[in-house]
This record gives structure tokens, C-alpha cells and sequence, in this order.
């Protein structure tokens, strides 16, 4: 701890989210529009959950480690997959290759006080996050790199469309938006647990689906929660020289999860000490 130690009061917009207190009615009214909204389109959002001198503290903090940050650049397929499938004819979604270059700020980068590792510690966010989701208790991340990251796009960065690999929600904080470009951009159900649905995920990848795409604007301090290995979804490449910055999030099912040393080092780099 520090003398300047952060309450949860100091970066969660308390008076508009209650969250703190289980048995708050306002806390259960947003539980219930997150979930309805979750079930229907697969995403929600929670605007201005941050305070602003926590956001400008998350910003300042990103942009002072991002040329620490690792530049992940690479072409995937939309399964987050790097090699090509010679049995599979030439067309089909998994030997469709986009490109995508995000710089990331892992965890161990990251200062112990920072306001984003304090929200993502808080037993309040944890349990919301539990409460709208659904699926019982959440733990923290225990990996040395994954549990909050800040993910900064400069001007010419995208990702393009993926499914997320593995969990079941994906939550981000938007922090600092780009000066043009970097819209989210998702396509609900493209594909369920039991149903690849090649054709339809192939007609997003080519744009022949523009009716089913949705971009889901988020100013500074939303939070969004939303299920990613189910919905393709992408950030368009942005433009000027604002740093589009994310915080992202992993809160796991069971205690104790840390991911593959070999995966943490195609996405954040190896580390050298
Ligand atoms: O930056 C975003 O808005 C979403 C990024 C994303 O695809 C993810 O975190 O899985
Ligand atoms: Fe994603």
C-alpha cells in the first residue's frame, strides 16, 4: 500500500452504481438490464463507470508504459490461428487471414497501486461482474501477464474479426478512445457452442453480412461485457495520433488459473530476465 492508496470509491462512479452493497435495488436493476441485453445481443454496457480523475489516471499510466508495450503484430485467421488448413479449400473461414497489430501492457508491467489493478481487485466488480454473467463465482486471473492489460491501438492498428478463444465473457474498459476510427464492431451470434456455421462466419469475413454487423459506441469510462467467442467481432483501424487505450480484463470459474507460458509469449512477448 501507499500513502496514495485508491479506495473503490476514488475509481467506481459510486453514486450512479451502487455496487457495493449487495442489496441495493439499483445495483440489481442494472444486473438485470446487463443480462437481458447480454442475452439478446450478446453484449452490454455500462456507461460512465469510472471517475474521471481515475480515468486520467489509467491514461496517463498507459501512455507512459506503452513503449514498454509489446507490438503484436500479425496475420490470424478470425479463430486467432496463425496457420493455414491445405485441407480445407482456399476460401474457407479458417485459411481467411486479416491482420492485426495491438501493442499490449501485460500485468507484470504494470505498478501494483495503478487505479486499473485496484478495480480489477475489487470484491465489488468481481461479484457485479459474477451477478451479470451468471454462471457462479469468479475468481481472479493468476497468471503472471493476463489478468488486467492495457491494450493500446496507435494510428494504422486493428484487430480484425475474431471469435475470443476459450472463455465464456469478454470485459473491457474503454479508457481513451481514438481520434477517428477503432469502432468495435460485432456480430451477434455468428456461430453457437454446437454450430460452426462456416457459411455465415464467411459471408461476415467478406463484408455480405453488413446487416447483422453492429458498432457498439462506448465513450470514455464505459465498461462492456460482452460474449466474444461467439460473436465476431473487430476494431477498425484508427486514425490520428491519439492512442486508443482498452483495459482488459480476465476473471476466471475456478481459483488458481494461469494460462500457457507458450501463448502468454506469442502475445505478450518473451521476457528476458
Ligand atoms: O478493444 C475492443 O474494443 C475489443 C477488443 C477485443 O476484441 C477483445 O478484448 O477481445
Ligand atoms: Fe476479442
Amino acid at each position: 500500500m501507499t500513502e496514495s492508496a485508491l479506495n473503490l470509491g476514488d475509481i467506481v462512479n459510486l453514486d450512479d452504481y451502487p455496487i457495493s452493497d449487495r442489496s441495493n435495488r439499483v445495483r440489481q436493476t442494472l444486473i438485470d438490464r446487463c443480462r437481458a441485453d447480454l442475452e439478446t445481443s450478446l453484449c452490454c454496457v455500462i456507461p460512465n463507470f469510472i471517475q474521471p480523475s481515475a480515468l486520467e489516471a489509467m491514461a496517463a499510466e498507459a501512455i507512459g508504459l506503452e513503449k514498454g508495450a509489446y507490438h503484436n503484430n500479425s496475420l490470424r485467421n478470425c479463430y486467432l490461428h496463425r496457420a493455414q488448413d491445405a485441407s480445407l479449400p482456399a476460401d474457407h473461414p479458417r485459411n481467411l487471414q486479416d491482420r492485426s497489430s495491438v501493442r499490449m501492457i501485460a500485468y507484470d508491467q504494470i505498478p501494483p497501486a495503478s487505479p486499473l489493478k485496484v478495480f480489477y481487485h475489487a470484491d465489488a466488480v468481481r461479484e457485479l461482474v459474477a451477478d451479470i454473467v451468471a454462471q457462479g463465482e469468479l475468481f481472479d486471473n493468476e497468471d503472471p501477464y493476463q489478468p488486467a492489460n492495457y491494450v493500446c491501438y496507435r494510428d494504422g492498428d486493428e484487430s480484425s474479426w475474431h471469435f475470443d478463444a476459450d472463455n465464456s465473457f469478454t470485459m473491457t474498459l474503454m479508457v481513451q478512445p481514438a481520434e477517428d476510427g477503432g469502432d468495435f464492431e460485432m456480430s451477434p451470434n455468428t456461430r453457437s457452442n454446437d454450430d460452426q456455421n462456416y457459411q455465415h462466419v464467411g459471408q461476415v469475413l467478406r463484408g455480405e453480412r453488413a446487416d447483422t454487423v453492429r458498432s457498439i459506441g462506448r465513450e470514455p469510462g464505459a465498461l462492456c461485457i460482452f460474449r466474444g467467442c461467439n460473436a465476431l467481432h473487430r476494431v477498425s483501424p484508427v486514425h490520428g495520433n491519439t492512442l486508443r487505450i482498452m483495459g482488459v480484463f480476465v476473471y476466471e470459474f475456478s481459483p488458481g488459473l494461469v494460462g500457457d507460458p507458450e501463448v502468454n509469449a506469442t502475445i505478450y512477448g518473451a521476457r528476458t530476465q
